[in-house]
């Protein structure tokens, strides 16, 4: 006889869930008291949404399902933005909320929410658990929902009283779903569709995005991109996906994107998407997006195809198998020569010139510390300036290398992300870099960072703004910087400081020098190096802003350049 809060930890092992993140209260308490030798490794955060982001980092660098637990009432309620966030950028996560009591359930008991109803639309799959027989099969299944098709966030609502009750628990099941007739694209009208569009086209590109990593396609990816030699970019999330050095491969694309990058896409005639659902950010004004181009969208979540207009050729499946059929039937047809074009859209009057302008300190201090990065590295970013920032410096080819949350954009995501990230690679350097606004949402978490001893690389950007926020003020709203002032910002060496972390501030008057001197390149280096946790304040001009920059609403051709 075990109590449901033994079976669930028993299925979640079974699961291959033996961390998890999370945070203890009245509800979940059973869950809790049953956790030691259950062979689950609990990791205790500061708040709700620091362990739901952590396990986010978790899950996204592993590509397995990341585990977050709290209580009923607040503590579910404080897990919502991780949900919302994983919801967007395709992570598999499974949340385990402590309910009241059933027989309390509907009547607004002591921390009662309705966290079925209130993630609804949050999640890929939802369930209240009703009998204590049903948890073994609730959890299997939440688990196949959360890593299967387009992987996503799944919640189980856990009422007490099943916690603690008792039963004869006979091992843990697997979920199989019902067969479905499968989307195969058949393949003779594939191929044909495919081949035409192709020979037709006299320039086509390549837009990488999270699919491509989520698939675990990137050699085949690679491979195919090698044999068309297109003009190719990525999405934030498609960022180390492509080979940097591949001679085709122009940065990222989108409203910060590359200048070479946002260009081909305005003149493309044949748009190849891999994995990648084509937002905004991507596309500037919907209606002027790439206006000549006919579209081959790859995708595994059919709902994610036609947003912008009808692409011509849909090719719904996981990009691990669909790449190498779309590259079989490559091999069987003539393709035309594309150099001219190649040459055109990768060419030297399109490359990035040198940064300049007010920003230019902050983006040589980036490329300084990247430089000194070991191969093995993670970096995890906030969202803001700061955040457009080292994704422009990326410069690796690490599929995974790059963590973010990009489709909601949550500020707070960066350092328990990095906590997530860590413990599931120990032995990889974590550079978190934040904002001074951002790092103020989930600063508590310095406290796990240090009781775990994580050796985290923590970069604060401090440009005493919400910076973003106070870029589009500038360019849009007349400078009239409304309440985005945070010049009343605690001194965050002393904050470490008592958190008892390692700290230190580094001025832009470091990397005026250039390259930068001994000194300065020597105090990185112990940074980088450190076996413990470390934070560093890089102070940040307050009105640098991020170019290039497409306008919200405008074309990709309204781009934005650096200001002089
Ligand atoms: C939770 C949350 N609240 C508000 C925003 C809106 N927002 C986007 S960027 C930004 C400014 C971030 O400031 P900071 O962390 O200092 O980064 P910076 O842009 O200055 O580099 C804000 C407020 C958000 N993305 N997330
Ligand atoms: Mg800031």
């Amino acid at each position: 006889m075990l109590r449901g809060a033994d079976i669930v930890l028993r299925c979640l092992r079974a699961e291959g869930a033996d961390l998890v993140f999370g945070y203890p209260g009245g509800a979940i308490m059973p869950l809790y008291d049953a956790l030691e030798g259950s062979g689950v490794r609990h990791i205790l955060t500061r708040h709700e949404q620091g362990a739901v982001f952590a396990a986010e980092g978790y899950a996204r660098i592993t590509g397995e399902v990341g585990v977050a637990i709290a209580t009923s009432g607040p503590g579910a309620t404080n897990l919502v933005t991780g949900i919302a966030d994983a919801k967007m950028d395709s992570v598999p996560l499974v949340c385990l909320t402590g309910q009241v009591r059933t027989p309390l359930i509907g009547t607004d008991a002591f921390q009662e929410t309705d966290v079925f109803g209130l993630t609804l639309s949050l999640t890929k799959w939802s369930r209240l658990v009703r009998t204590l027989e049903e948890i073994p099969a609730v959890i299997a299944e939440a688990f196949y929902w959360a890593r299967s098709g387009r992987p996503g966030p799944v919640v189980i609502d856990l009422p007490v009283d099943l916690l603690k009750a008792k039963m004869e628990f006979r091992g843990p099941v697997e979920f199989h779903p019902q067969p479905r007739p499968s989307q195969n694209n058949a393949e003779p009208v594939f191929a044909d569709t495919a081949i035409t569009l192709l020979q037709n086209a006299k320039k086509p590109v390549a837009l990488v995005g999270a699919g491509a990593k989520l698939s675990g396609a990137i050699d085949q990816l690679r491979q195919l991109l090698d044999h068309l030699q297109i003009p190719t970019f990525a999405t934030v999330h498609g960022l180390g996906a492509v080979e940097q050095r591949a001679p085709y491969y122009l940065g990222m694309v989108g409203m910060h994107g590359t200048r070479a990058a946002n260009m081909a896409l305005d003149e493309t005639d044949l748009l190849l998407v891999f994995g990648a659902r084509l937002d905004d950010r991507v596309t500037g004004d919907p209606i002027r997006f790439a206006p000549n181009a006919r579209i081959v969208h790859f995708e595994i979540d059919p709902a994610q195809l036609d947003r912008v207009r009808p692409c011509e050729l849909p090719v719904v499946g996981d990009l691990a198998e669909t790449i190498p059929a779309f590259h079989s039937v490559l091999n069987r047809a003539a393709l035309p020569d594309w150099s001219a074009w190649r040459a055109v859209a990768c060419g030297a009057e399109r490359a990035e010139p040198d940064p300049r302008g007010l920003a230019q300190p902050t983006k040589q201090f980036l490329d300084e510390l990247f430089s000194r990065l070991p191969a093995n590295n993670v970096i995890v970013a906030d969202v803001g300036q700061h955040q457009m920032w080292a994704a422009q410096r990326y410069r690796f080819s690490t599929p995974r290398g790059f963590i973010t949350s990009g489709g909601l954009g949550a500020m707070g995501f960066a350092l328990p992300a990095a906590i997530g990230v860590q413990l599931a690679r120990p032995d990889t350097c974590v550079l978190c870099v934040s904002g001074d606004g951002g790092i103020q949402m989930n600063i508590q978490e310095l406290a796990t960072v240090r009781r775990l001893g994580l050796p985290i690389k923590i970069v604060i950007v401090d440009n005493k703004y919400l910076g973003m926020v106070r870029q589009w003020q500038q360019l849009f709203y007349n400078r009239n910087y409304a309440e985005t002032d945070l010049s009343d910002n605690p001194d965050f060496v002393d904050i470490a400081k008592a958190y008892k972390i390692h700290a230190w501030r580094l001025g832009e008057d470091a990397l005026r020098q250039w390259p930068v001197s001994q000194e300065t390149g020597d105090a990185l280096e112990r940074f980088l190096k450190s076996p413990e946790p470390e934070l560093l304040v890089f102070e940040c001009h307050p009105e640098a802003n991020v170019f290039p920059m497409v306008p919200a609403g405008a074309a990709l051709s309204e781009l934005m350049l650096e200001e002089d």
